[in-house]
């Protein structure tokens, strides 16, 4: 019975714990590599990652109008970085304009530039600044 208490007790911070646990978000981020890894080799490369951005910049442009408006970039793109990846300043963003900062952030993410982006690597500041144009 005192056992029994205890495990009761004990339940709700060992969930808090694995909810909060670096492991389990180390998951999620390479449930990112198995979801955009087409040939399956464990990491992403550049033609795996824009293909991801290609398909998240249709879902994200709901008017379907072909390019990025700021409120279809919410969360996405700061407005600093929405007119930085803006050179015509119109306000919006074209697939090309969109693949154009995607690529960037992969370089940005890829530190020992061997092409490809491993777990560790998107799991860097960078590395998440890139997967969030992927989604
Ligand atoms: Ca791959
Ligand atoms: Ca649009
Ligand atoms: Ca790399």
């Amino acid at each position: 019975m005192i056992s029994r208490r205890f495990v009761l007790r004990i339940s709700p911070v060992a969930v808090l714990f694995a909810t909060a646990s670096p492991v389990l978000a180390a998951s999620r981020r390479s449930l990112a590599i198995q979801m955009f890894d087409a040939d399956n080799d464990g990491t992403l490369d550049l033609a795996e990652v824009k293909k991801a951005a290609s398909a998240a910049f249709a879902k994200l442009d709901r008017d379907h109008d072909g390019t990025l408006d700021k409120r279809e970039l919410v969360g996405k793109l700061s407005a600093k970085e929405l007119a930085a990846a803006d050179p015509d300043r119109d306000g919006t963003l074209t697939l090309d304009e969109y693949l154009a900062i995607v690529e960037q952030r992969f370089n940005a993410a890829n530190r020992d530039k061997d092409g490809t982006l491993d777990a560790r690597e998107l799991n860097t500041s960078a590395g998440r600044a890139l997967l969030r144009l992927l989604r």
